[in-house]
């Protein structure tokens, strides 16, 4: 079975003033749409058709030699965005815009603080050179950590692929290629980075630290 863009649970302009209509619209039919269709051509008739998208980066090593390329480029692409695009929700108040519970104690102790993170994910955004993404995932001990890849690599990929290895759960990721703000932000990604913040579903993130933790 092919892989398949969950929909946005919002619409194109949900997001705005932090994310524009036009660049949801262009991220998530034609960037995302394109990892998708990618993905499924570099899986078509291979042993790797039926897998999860997370076992087959997880084990890159393991996949054709040449696939691997395509592999890495459009299944991290796949896969970031489909994370990318499930953590967002129009701003505002509610109680899904700040981290609650287990998540919200373990940013406290593994981080120390809201702000504390927020300032050491926005710099890892801010410094990873090019196009990438910055994290917040679970480490195989179990305690949150900030990183960046670069291009679409993703954190569990080995390392030789740029990942950090099995065991490295993102929960939430910020996408930092120009295709992401340059239309809105041109030139100015540390406001894209800020505005980030206002549209987070934190409740969303949640459910995932509740899964990678076991
Ligand atoms: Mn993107």
């Amino acid at each position: 079975m092919a892989f398949e863009m969950s929909p946005l649970p919002y619409a194109l302009d949900a997001l705005e003033p932090a994310i524009d209509a036009k660049t949801m619209e262009i991220h998530s039919q034609k960037h995302w749409a394109g990892y998708t269709t990618k993905l499924n051509a570099a899986v078509e008739g291979t042993d790797l058709a039926g897998k999860t998208i997370e076992d087959i980066l997880m084990n890159l090593d393991q996949a054709p030699k040449d696939k691997q390329g395509a592999l890495r480029n459009n299944g991290g692409g796949f896969f970031n965005h489909r994370m990318f695009f499930s953590s967002l929700k129009p701003g505002g108040s509610g109680s899904s815009s700040a981290p609650a519970g287990d998540l919200a104690k373990a940013i406290e102790s593994d981080l120390g603080g809201l702000d504390k993170f927020k300032d050491d994910f926005s710099n890892a955004a801010a410094t990873r050179f090019g196009s990438g993404w910055a994290w917040l995932c679970v480490n195989p001990a179990g305690t949150l950590h900030v990183c960046s890849t670069a291009n679409q690599d993703t954190t569990f990929m080995p390392e030789a692929f740029g990942g950090h290895g099995k065991g490295h759960h993102p929960i939430l990721g910020l996408d930092v290629w120009e295709h992401a703000y340059y239309l809105n932000y041109q030139n100015r990604r540390p406001d894209y980075i800020k505005a980030f913040f206002d549209v987070i579903d934190w409740a969303a993130v949640g459910e995932r630290y509740a899964a990678a933790k076991g």
